[in-house]
């Protein structure tokens, strides 16, 4: 007969046998890992004096979205045996990053939008002046949070983080995407391979660093690397395809921002070349091919493969 002791042992080891067992869920994943994230932003960013440039910054750091690109972070890093702890601090910059440049997109010179993430938009809120420079105070603070909160990993790896992020953002990323992106306002014979050009920059440079650096923070070798860097470019195209798709389709309820900005500002863009249909069946292929990228890491992938999934099922 077994004792009470042994009862209550035997019913844990159960629990978790059940646990390892049960079939991965991505939305109780997501609310996770959000949940997570949120914590670490909300104290990443204290209010502090002058507190309109903090209020300001917390305003568009908080509001909300999918924390896509922490979340992919902090997947890949454990992916690469790394814990989320050793990630969060980078996890948390790349967001900041992304939140900056949601803020400087939006200013009348650029997209000129006055919602975002189903708020209005933060120059709306405080101004274009103080909107430039909570954009300027998020990305610096970005770098400073990396090198100073990462713990747990050697500094050559955090180094390798900080010049990935720093080119990430800059002319080689996000910047020259966003430059050539403006060139091509109002140009509908935007050809195929410029529009690629202004997406795998724009868009897909931030996602392959949060793909990448999670992995670098767990010390991955280049090889694996490489493959993780191979399926954060598809998915990055993938999503920016998707994302097109949702500006015709979607409702600014569903996507939080202005719907049918791109047709109204005469933008170039994946359905306007290829149609609906085939928008959608490129994004599938391309997600299709990101997830084959990721067949040696087997189970481990689990996660990285629901997320690819996730990319052209999403409906904001
Ligand atoms: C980076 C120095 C520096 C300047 C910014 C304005 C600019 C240069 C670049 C524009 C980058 C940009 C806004 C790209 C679009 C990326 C994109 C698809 C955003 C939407 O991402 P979601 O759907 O949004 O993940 P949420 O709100 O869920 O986070």
């Amino acid at each position: 007969m077994t004792s009470t002791k042994d009862q209550k042992t035997l019913s844990t080891a159960q629990v978790h046998s059940l646990q390892r067992e049960a079939p991965f869920d991505l939305s109780t994943y997501l609310a996770e890992r959000q949940a997570q994230v949120e914590a670490a932003l909300d104290s990443s960013l204290p209010l502090t004096y002058p507190e309109k440039i903090y209020e300001s910054m917390r305003y568009s750091l908080l509001a909300g979205g999918k924390r896509l690109r922490p979340i992919l972070c902090l997947a890949t890093c454990e992916l690469a045996g790394g814990t989320i702890e050793m990630a969060m601090p980078t996890a948390c910059a790349l967001e900041m990053i992304h939140t900056m440049s949601l803020i400087h997109d939006d200013l009348p010179a650029m997209d000129n939008d006055d919602y975002r993430r189903g708020k209005l938009t933060n120059h709306k809120v405080y101004g274009e002046d103080i909107a430039i420079l909570a954009g300027d105070g998020l990305l610096a603070y970005a770098f400073e949070y990396v090198a100073k909160e990462t713990k747990g990993v050697p500094a050559e790896q955090v180094l390798q983080v900080i010049a990935r992020l720093g080119r990430a953002v800059g002319a080689a990323g996000l910047v020259g995407g966003q430059v050539v992106d403006l060139e091509c306002e109002g140009k509908l014979d935007t050809s195929l391979e410029t529009l690629n050009f202004i997406h795998t920059h724009k868009t897909g440079a931030l996602l392959e660093a949060c793909v990448v650096c999670g992995a670098v923070l767990a010390g991955a070798e280049a090889a694996d690397l490489q493959r993780l860097s191979r399926y954060a470019q598809n998915i990055g195209l993938a999503f920016q395809i998707v994302d097109d798709i949702l500006d015709i389709t979607a409702t600014q309820e569903e996507l939080g921002k202005t719907a049918g900005k791109d047709v109204q500002a005469q933008k170039a863009t994946y359905p306007r070349l290829w149609g609906l249909e085939q928008s959608q069946r490129q994004a599938q292929q391309l997600v299709d091919e990101a997830k084959a990228e990721l067949a040696s890491f087997e189970e481990r992938a689990i996660p990285l493969m629901a997320i690819a999934d996730f990319i052209t099922n999403r409906t904001h």
